[in-house]
């Protein structure tokens, strides 16, 4: 069976039909992909009937795997390279430190020197109704942007935490988050390393601008995530199980809505392609 590719939306993504992920590919199944990739942001793969190894198999062909030493917390016990996003409670009994990921707009590991490529998240158990993510194409943010405000942009740096905007029920965690992960301060706008476009470069967990005041700071940054994720640069993406979705993380942005049922279990399991090294320390 050979490859094809369907439009996800107007603004991003694709599905890719015709490939079974447990089975090798050849280096130009590899190349159409990778293309599709970089063309629409996100790529979908359904009825992807998966191990774990064959999902970090798969994922090690875009690149070296994060090994989640800046989220120790919420990686897998017996492989550093799945990072668990569920709702399933602790062994212990206590509710998953991962529970809230990515309940906000972001780019992945946007809060360390080394940002992400890409993520490659697997649906496992999925609430019968919900729990759906949306994504955001971040080149086109960058482009409908008046030519003012691109210039005025251009040379700013922001703030990114690892702090999550959603109340996590363990303090403790995010206590150790900040020790982890100091604030970083990363360009406003990127230049994607392959591509060469220029896309926008922020989200919900940039606190403040460099130089800048918190209350002079907020204003713009509402403003650009807001412009960032209007309804027509958006894909919302409704799981089934065994769904496999990549994104590339240097142009776009995603969030987790968390619009299911208190009771229903949700268990996604991530693998997180490095990118290139990107930002600064503050101090
Ligand atoms: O759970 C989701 O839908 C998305 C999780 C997420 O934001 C992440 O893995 O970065």
């Amino acid at each position: 069976m050979s490859l094809s590719f369907r439009p996800l939306s107007h603004a991003l993504g694709a599905e890719v039909q015709g490939v079974d992920l447990a089975q090798p590919l050849s280096n130009s199944e590899f190349d159409q992909i990778h293309r599709t990739f970089l063309e629409r942001g996100i790529l979908l793969f359904r009825d992807q009937k998966i191990t774990r190894e064959q999902h970090i198999a798969f994922s090690r062909r875009f690149g070296e795997l994060d090994r989640h030493d800046n989220l120790p917390r919420d990686r897998h016990p017996d492989y550093p390279e799945l990072l668990l996003v569920t709702n399933i409670p602790e062994e212990d009994g206590k509710p998953s430190a991962s529970k809230y990921t990515g309940q906000q707009w972001h780019s992945d590991m946007s809060f360390t020197l080394v940002p992400s490529l890409g993520s490659l998240l697997r649906g496992i158990i999925i609430p019968p109704v919900g729990g759906d993510t949306m994504f955001t194409n971040m080149y086109r943010a960058y482009d409908t942007l008046s030519d003012g405000m691109k210039a005025m942009i251009e040379p700013l740096h922001a703030i990114h935490t690892g702090r999550r905007k959603v109340l996590d029920t363990s303090s403790e965690r995010e206590k150790e988050q900040s020790k982890i992960n100091p604030p970083i301060a990363q360009p406003v706008v990127r230049v994607h390393p392959e591509t060469g476009r220029k896309a926008l470069y922020i989200g919900d967990k940039v606190s403040c601008l460099v130089g800048m005041t918190e209350e002079e700071s907020k204003p713009l940054i509402d403003y650009l995530v807001k412009h960032a994720t209007r309804p027509q640069f958006v894909y919302r993406h409704q799981w089934r199980r065994d769904d496999i979705v990549l994104w590339d993380n240097r142009c776009t942005m995603h969030i987790a809505l968390g619009d299911y049922e208190e009771g229903e279990t949700r268990h996604l399991e991530r693998t997180t392609v490095k990118g290139t090294p990107s930002g600064y320390y503050l101090q």
